[in-house]
């Protein structure tokens, strides 16, 4: 694989066509407006994950605190509005959105068909990943075991391969392209390895050609219709959350030393795993589980509710699904994936469930006093779906968060390489540096 020759698809004509537009400006914004100030840095940005600070560009997703993701200029309903369907489905392909994601234009069906025909032609996995997750202790978490089936396969990188025999700077994102179109293709197949491996027995289940990627994903879970829609929904609603969450940020600061997408793509995932980012998905099963474990698997009151939510605060713990960075509204994600629940499965015990901590979270956490957003995050609810379709195993959903985050850190680091952003490394000072600064009022020059 590593010494593929470069393909030329319609859908890359394109892209390099877009980036080839885009990179005068900015250049030109580089070299005649680096000085203009747009932000200044405080004490408590410094200490505090860099919170607000303006320092990373893209142009894939923005992030409105108040109305939530847009993707490429468009909100989740107009994307879902905008992209095309094939016949007999009610979500969109990731496919068609992925196209999207990466140029900005919304695809004709046939184009969305021809990025399906292209994955289809970089699907196969190869057979050490399955042995190197096979040596692998059954009880690892399959956070562990996706993000090191991506790394063990960066022996593949074109990148990397192409690095070596001197590529010049204007290719790196041709073969950034590349190994992020092979390993987006083959990432529906190593979850779902994963995941029957894990807990069916280890039986699996062959692709199909014949299917798109959410199709394909479902049909190797073993689950039937319509979980082909809901992955399809589920991959697009987690793709892409602007730059500074910990997965894309990772992904992006990796990719920067022009370590290869699998080295980026791997640490990113490692980002994700932590139970403040993706994890949370897992956790919020865990805690309502837990919670009904406690009433002898009955489904509390209001009140009982409450209660549970004060334990858990008071225990020094956070509401898994609740709070987030930047937003300070209900998540659009949230509401789309309740939406969902609504339309399919309105009796759902644990949606109703998951309906009354919405009732009554944001009241607790709001008289807590603590977070600046008391509104529920992606997570909140897409586990509910999951279980409901059969996917149990919690400690899964993590990984699914995965395989659709790959869509908007690999399409970010294409676009990265494509615009020659720099190496990242920001500048650290000492918590002296900073109380000087404190008792002066600022820091004043550049004496450091
Ligand atoms: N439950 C309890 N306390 C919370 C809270 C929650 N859901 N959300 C925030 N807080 C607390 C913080 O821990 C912090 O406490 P501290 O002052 O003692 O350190 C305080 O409120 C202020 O935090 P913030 O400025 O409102 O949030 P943040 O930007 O520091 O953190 C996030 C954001 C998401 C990590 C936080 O809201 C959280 O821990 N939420 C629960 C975990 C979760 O759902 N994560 C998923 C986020 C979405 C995603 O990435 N997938």
């Amino acid at each position: 694989m590593a010494n593929a020759k470069p393909r030329t698809t319609a859908l890359k004509a394109k892209l390099f066509e877009k980036i080839e537009a885009f990179r005068p400006r900015t250049q030109k914004l580089n070299k005649e407006f680096g000085n203009v100030v747009i932000d200044s840095v405080n004490i408590g940005q410094a200490i505090g994950g860099a919170r607000d600070v303006r320092c990373l560009v893209t142009d894939i997703s923005y992030l409105d605190p108040q109305e939530g993701i847009r993707f490429r200029g468009k909100t989740i309903p107009e994307t879902f509005a905008a992209l095309p369907r094939k016949a007999g489905f009610e979500q969109p392909t990731v496919e068609s959105f992925f196209y999207f994601l990466l140029t900005g234009d919304v695809p004709t069906a046939e184009q969305a068909l021809e990025v399906e025909a292209d994955w289809r032609s970089r699907a196969e996995v190869p057979a050490y990943v399955f042995d190197v997750l096979r040596a692998m202790p059954r009880d690892t978490h399959p956070m562990t075991m996706f993000s090191t089936a991506v790394l063990a396969m960066q022996r593949e990188s074109v990148f990397a391969h192409r690095y070596a025999e001197g590529m010049k700077k204007t290719d790196y994102w041709d073969a950034t392209y590349e190994d992020a179109m092979n390993l987006l293709a083959k990432l529906p197949h190593i979850a779902a390895y994963i995941y029957r491996m894990k807990y069916k027995g280890d039986t699996h289940i062959e692709p199909d050609a014949k299917l798109d990627f959410g199709g394909n994903f479902a049909h190797m879970m073993g689950i039937a219709k319509p979980y082909d829609d809901v992955s399809r929904m589920y991959f697009i609603l987690h793709s892409d959350h602007e730059s500074g969450n910990v997965s894309a940020h990772t992904t992006h600061l990796v990719a920067s030393a022009l370590s290869d997408p699998y080295y980026a793509f791997s640490a990113g995932l490692n980002g994700l795993a932590g139970p403040l980012h993706g994890l949370a998905n897992q956790e919020v099963l865990g805690w309502i589980q837990n919670v009904m474990k406690k009433l002898g698997g009955k489904i509390p009151t209001e009140e009982e509710l409450k209660a549970f939510l004060w334990d858990t605060l008071k225990g020094g713990q956070v509401i898994p699904g609740y709070g987030h960075a930047v937003l300070r509204k209900t998540d659009p994600r949230y509401t789309a994936q309740m939406e969902y629940c609504q339309k399919h499965l309105p009796d759902d015990p644990l949606f109703k469930l998951v309906n009354m901590i919405y009732k009554v979270a944001p009241g607790v956490l709001t008289e807590h006093g603590k977070t600046k957003n008391p509104w529920p995050n992606v997570d909140a609810q897409s586990g509910v779906i999951q279980w409901y379709y059969g996917v149990r195993e919690w400690d899964f959903y993590t990984v699914e968060f995965g395989v659709g985050r790959a869509l908007g850190v690999l399409a970010n680091i294409v676009w990265d390489r494509g615009l020659g952003y720099a190496i990242e490394r920001p500048k650290s000072v000492t918590t002296a540096m900073l109380e000087q600064w404190a008792a002066a009022g600022g820091r004043k020059g550049k004496e450091e």
